[in-house]
């Protein structure tokens, strides 16, 4: 395999390579292949297909020199990527594809939970530092789409998931950062040790760069580690980054106070660490860090404080779609005076872990496709839940019956997918119908239907 890619990739011109899934990084495969002078074919399960590119109907008729597969594609029980590894055909997935072609130092971020914003931030510390930076990967922008615009001088962020680690042969970071590692995803991988399996090829492919690893993750420091691991952590270390007397430290060398740290709870103190240890490693001045932290805006839907209704706070953590993130995000607001909103669509998950702390919550509430199973569990362990047949229900019987004093979160350990595209629009619909507005937005939409 690694010798198809040493020996011909430079020379991809003429190839007969096919483009699996055509989202955004299908598409952006596609085009990087075109320039390189590939001969591109696409397909998709459903239909889709992009202009200028031929559409297979039946690809399994044909002989491909390389197949590049998407992320969203899982690799188990699928025909077509049965029917190509059984040929022998060179398959790799998209994160591959552009990283070969990327130029610069390229930084690997993973792990279950933690990932977008760590990249955010260590994007942010770069573009500060003035380097020329690119923030890509599962965050949304394919690696492929800015493989070419990169030089040696380049900065590449790039959010890596495990969907895009699962065919990964190639992918290789300068700096590779593993965050922690927790059961997720298990709808998509079988088992949790398939998923583990899958998790570490960031750190087991990094050819002895450097390695960023949490100290505090009991997982992660299992893992293989080499002379050049750095570590990270929220209590103190003779070498590496973490926190003493209320100060991240590199070492000896003071980087920023804990209180300009402008993000919420203990998982987000993690998220820094990590992000300062990945700009130590490549030299970026301890005040440009500091700055960077200081002026960062988290992505929303991350244990994100929303304001108050009725005096009660309210928490949108829609991102926690696994039992970890939900653990840590009760452990960052406390259990006293606490709703907590937990359903959606069940990964496979057990709840037993959320029920079995003792946690005295003000209100337990489940909701939508996973409601009842995540009710019964929770009996179980002496709660008596509400249940509600969705998350939209669930909103508007709190908007009108919060209290002052009471604290509100939405962390849902579960995929949003049985009643929202995407966790996003789970949590900008909760927002809105908590805080009042989703009459008008409903009212406008129904307008714009009607035009
Ligand atoms: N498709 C098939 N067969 C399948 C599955 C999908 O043909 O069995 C086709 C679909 O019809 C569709 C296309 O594949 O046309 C979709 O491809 P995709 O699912 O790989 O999605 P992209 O649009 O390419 O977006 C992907 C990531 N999506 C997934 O991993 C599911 C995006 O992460 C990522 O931002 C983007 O690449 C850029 O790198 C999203 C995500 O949900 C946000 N990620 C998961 C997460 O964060 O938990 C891992």
């Amino acid at each position: 395999m690694l010798s198809f890619f040493k020996n011909n990739i430079l020379n991809l011109k003429g190839k007969s390579v096919l483009v699996y899934g055509m989202g955004i990084s299908g598409q952006a495969a596609c085009k990087l292949l075109h320039e390189k002078g590939a001969c591109v074919s696409t397909y998709d399960d459903e239909g889709r297909f992009i202009t200028y590119f031929a559409h297979e109907k039946n690809p399994m008729e044909k002989r491909y020199e390389l197949v590049v597969v998407s992320p969203g594609i899982k690799v188990l029980g699928n025909p077509l990527i049965t029917h190509f590894l059984s040929k022998g055909t060179n398959i790799i997935s998209e994160l591959d594809l552009g990283y070969y072609f990327s130029n610069g130092k390229v930084i690997g971020i993973t792990g279950t939970n933690g990932k977008t914003t760590v990249t955010s931030l260590v994007g942010e510390i770069f573009k500060a530092s003035g380097s020329k930076t690119f923030v890509c990967g599962n965050i949304g922008l394919p690696i492929s789409s800015i493989a070419l615009q990169s030089d040696e001088n380049s900065v590449i962020v790039c959010e890596v998931s495990n969907f895009q680690l699962e065919l990964s042969k190639l992918f290789s970071a300068d700096i590779a950062c593993l965050l922690n590692l927790a059961e997720d995803h298990i709808d998509r991988h079988g088992s949790f040790e398939e998923y583990l399996r899958v998790k570490e090829k960031i750190v087991t492919h990094n050819g002895g760069q450097k390695l960023i690893l949490n100290f505090d993750d009991e997982l992660v420091k299992k893992i293989q580690i080499n002379k050049k691991t750095l570590f990270f952590s929220k209590n103190m270390l003779k070498k590496g980054v973490f926190v003493k007397n209320n100060y991240i430290y590199h070492n000896k060398i003071k980087i920023l106070p804990l209180s300009e740290i402008p993000l919420f709870g203990e998982k987000n103190l993690e998220n820094v660490l990590a992000a300062v240890a990945i700009a130590v490693s490549l030299k970026v001045k301890p005040e440009v860090i500091r700055r960077a932290v200081r002026e960062f805006k988290a992505p929303p839907h991350r244990l994100s404080y929303l304001g108050q209704v009725n005096g009660a706070d309210i928490f949108d953590d829609s991102k926690a779609t696994n039992i970890s993130s939900t653990i840590s995000a009760v452990n960052s607001l406390g259990d006293r005076g606490l709703i907590l909103l937990l359903g959606g669509l069940n990964k496979d998950f057990k709840f037993d872990e959320i029920f079995d702390k003792g946690w005295d919550f003000e209100e337990l509430i489940c909701f939508g496709k996973a409601g009842q199973e995540i009710f019964d569990c929770a009996k179980k362990y002496g709660y008596n839940p509400k249940i509600f047949a969705s998350l939209k229900e669930t909103a508007y019987y709190l908007r009108d019956n919060v209290q002052a004093g009471q604290k509100v979160l939405l962390s849902p350990a579960c995929a949003s997918f049985d009643e929202f595209s995407s966790y996003s629009v789970r949590g900008e619909m909760f927002k809105e119908i908590m805080f009042g507005t989703i009459a008008q937005i409903e009212m406008a939409q129904e307008r714009k239907r009607l035009s």
